[in-house]
């Protein structure tokens, strides 16, 4: 209170008066409290693969996966003085080495993966193999028992994506081990996919979860589908892009985490725009340029970068892109808090 010019000088007697209570005049502060417009949080950046991967493989031979209880390198911003990617989402990328168990736990934080490099492998997630791809987006819901296995002979790697900052804003975190390094399993692999992922939903059977059935969104089937829709004239805000939907009533993933697909013809740059949603983007294929802010940021395949919430975005491809992306849009909705806007540049 002391440091800022006050507005009304003539009151700053009362002014301490009020602060030895601990209370605050709001006519001084009400600008910050429900001001007209949101100041982007964190700063745009960019974390180039071809480092992080050298620096994974090396935390690879330094520490095991159980050892490590999970081997990821988080993703910080370098404008919060906490380990987020943004203000309200949790990014890594994540190793499992040949061989290695990532041991069984569960956390009140809900979860995404997707799948950078894959030679075999696969996520359990509450009784089920989620098997990983390349391309693959697996989600683990809020308390879901869940451990990861490389059953193949290269490294399997994965951006994760967490609404940790959100769950810990809300002081709910909980979190506990599993008793065995493996919980058991109680389905076929991918059993989710093929109960809910087909324009069928199981007769009689309720999903009272507010998250999406589905655990696995397979590549094959989510890059066909984004193919399929990407005729004839690009959106000028997004170019072609997807909506990772719950089967059961089109709504998101997760309820705090929103998921896109999406795809920018070679040459193709989209319209500025912004939204007051945190994203963070891969480059599944292609090369091409995000100008977030007043940062340009040269992207190229499993390059990982994040957009923070109100900064103007406009994304161009070099040659044709396909990008993944995740967002807080999902808890935004929620909370009937979501606004997006065209920019000038
Ligand atoms: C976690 O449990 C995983 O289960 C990955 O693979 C990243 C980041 C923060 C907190 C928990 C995993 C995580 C995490």
């Amino acid at each position: 209170m002391q440091e800022r010019k006050l507005k009304h000088p003539a009151l700053a007697a009362s002014y301490e008066r009020i602060a030895k209570l601990s209370a605050l005049p709001l006519w001084e502060i009400m600008g910050d409290v429900v001001g007209d417009a949101p100041s982007p949080m964190g700063v745009p950046h960019l974390w180039p693969y071809a480092e992080m991967r050298a620096l994974l493989m090396e935390a690879g031979r330094q520490i095991s996966a159980a050892e490590a209880e999970r081997r990821v390198l988080a993703l910080k911003n370098p404008a919060l003085d906490r380990p987020g990617i943004s203000q309200t989402l949790f990014a890594g990328l994540q190793l499992v080495m040949p061989g290695e168990i990532a041991p069984a736990h569960r956390h009140a934080a809900g979860a995404l993966r997707f799948v950078l490099e894959s030679d075999g492998g696969y996520s359990a997630v509450e009784g089920e193999r989620c098997i990983m791809r390349r391309g693959d987006l697996i989600t683990t819901p809020s308390w879901t028992w869940h451990d990861h296995e490389n059953t193949g002979s290269g490294p399997l790697i994965w951006l994760d994506g967490l609404d940790v900052p959100i769950v810990n804003f809300f002081g709910a975190r909980f979190g506990e081990d599993h008793p065995g390094d493996q919980q058991p399993i109680l389905r076929p692999d991918d059993a989710s996919v093929a109960r809910w992922g087909s324009g069928l939903r199981p007769d009689g059977q309720r999903h009272d979860h507010p998250w999406s059935p589905l655990l696995s969104y397979p590549y094959e089937r989510s890059r066909a589908a984004l193919m399929a829709c990407a005729t004839g004239t690009p959106d000028p805000r997004h170019g072609f892009r997807m909506v990772y939907a719950n089967p059961l009533d089109g709504g998101h993933i997760l309820p705090t985490i929103a998921a896109f697909l999406q795809f920018l013809p070679a040459g193709f740059e989209t319209a500025p725009g912004r939204s007051t949603e945190s994203i963070v983007f891969v480059a599944v294929e292609g090369e091409g340029v995000a100008r977030i802010g007043d940062v340009e940021l040269a992207f190229a395949e499993n390059d990982v970068f994040v957009a923070p919430n109100w900064s103007p975005i406009r994304l161009q491809a070099r040659r044709d892109v396909v990008l993944f992306s995740f967002s807080d849009r999902a808890a935004q909705q929620r909370l009937g808090i979501w606004r997006e806007e065209e920019t000038a540049h």
